[in-house]
């Protein structure tokens, strides 16, 4: 795959500021500034990297508890993520969200959810007006493990296929749900496999791969946009803090388990790459890590000094029909 210098730095710049505002999320949350709870997408940064390069803001992403990684890589500024979670009236929703509603239609960010595995029929509902609209836009969903053993995921995946919609599924295969093995809850746990069932393409990428989620992500929207149907890509990773913040994180898995993934963390991997490529020196992620941290910071200096929704205006943004 042959890509030019500041595509292969787009990919470390996104995944960057994944990571470096996962961080302040965490330490904000230790620090009692978020209300509720706060699921961080940290070691699993390649896969929201490689899969919203190739989208524009009229695609539609639908994501899940884990998903501020899906949200920045759409093109939600820090900023309004942090200010959401800090709950606070300039978030992305308002401040009337928080990390599991996180919506911007503007920049086709269409939720978070706190409910596992309806961002699946979402996603396939975004094809079907894709196709009755001819807009030659896609559907994306973001979804777990532990997501694929929903009745939702048949469901999706099963329409998506007989009426050749352009939705990519894309699972986060981190081998756990919460902290219940995959290996434990279903018999075969290679999620690209089911595909087959539905007779749809599918492929299994190394999740902490940016390069390969990328080239797997291309081929599955270009397919979509021309027509040709829906892709199930599984991207294999692993999430290397617990499963959300201020839970414990032992019991169910090793010490040891974590450490081999943290090892193969995509960022650091990705950077070695590049440096052995010679696509980029140690100056360009220098530069990148300095201005990734001035991004953050600033976004939670505004998320701090930002107020609290006005009372008043609780019933503003309610609708019955
Ligand atoms: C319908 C539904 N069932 C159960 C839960 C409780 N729950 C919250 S997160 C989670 C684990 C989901 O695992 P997975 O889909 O693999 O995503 P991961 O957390 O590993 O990213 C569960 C079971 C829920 N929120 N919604």
């Amino acid at each position: 795959m042959s890509m030019s210098k500041d595509q292969y730095l787009a990919l470390y710049r996104q995944m960057l500021e994944i990571r470096r505002t996962e961080e302040a999320l965490a330490k904000s949350h230790q620090a009692g500034l978020i209300h509720g709870a706060c699921h961080t997408y940290v070691g699993e940064e390649a896969i929201a990297t490689g899969v919203c390069a190739h989208l524009m803001h009229k695609d539609a992403v639908f994501s899940t508890h884990r998903g501020h990684g899906h949200a920045l890589a759409k093109g939600v500024p820090p900023r309004e993520l942090v200010a959401e979670l800090f709950g606070r009236a300039t978030g992305v929703s308002r401040g009337r969200g928080g990390s599991m509603h996180l919506f911007s239609p503007e920049v086709g960010m269409m939720g978070t959810s706190g409910i596992v595995g309806p961002c699946i029929l979402q996603a396939t509902g975004a094809g079907y007006s894709s196709k009755l609209l001819n807009n030659g836009t896609v559907g994306v969903a973001f979804f777990g493990d532990g997501a694929s053993n929903n009745g939702a995921f048949h469901e999706g995946l099963n329409l998506a296929a007989i009426w050749d919609l352009p939705v990519i599924f894309v699972c986060e295969n981190n081998m756990y749900a919460t902290e219940v093995a995959f290996s434990y809850a279903t018999r075969n746990t290679e999620v690209a496999e089911r595909a087959q069932t539905y007779g749809m393409a599918a492929c299994a990428v190394d999740g902490n791969d940016v390069l390969a989620v990328y080239q797997a992500a291309e081929e599955a929207v270009s397919r979509a946009r021309a027509g040709k149907g829906p892709t199930l890509i599984e991207g294999k990773t692993y999430r290397t803090r617990a499963h959300a913040e201020g839970m414990r994180d032992a019991g169910y898995r090793t010490a040891e388990e974590v450490e081999v993934w943290k090892k193969r963390d995509p960022i650091s991997n990705y950077r070695d790459k590049l440096l052995q490529m010679g696509a980029a020196s140690e100056a360009d992620f220098e530069q990148i890590e300095a201005d990734v941290k001035a991004l953050v910071d600033e976004a939670v200096e505004f998320a701090k000094n930002s107020p609290y929704p006005d009372p008043a205006t609780a019933s503003q943004y309610i609708y019955s029909q």
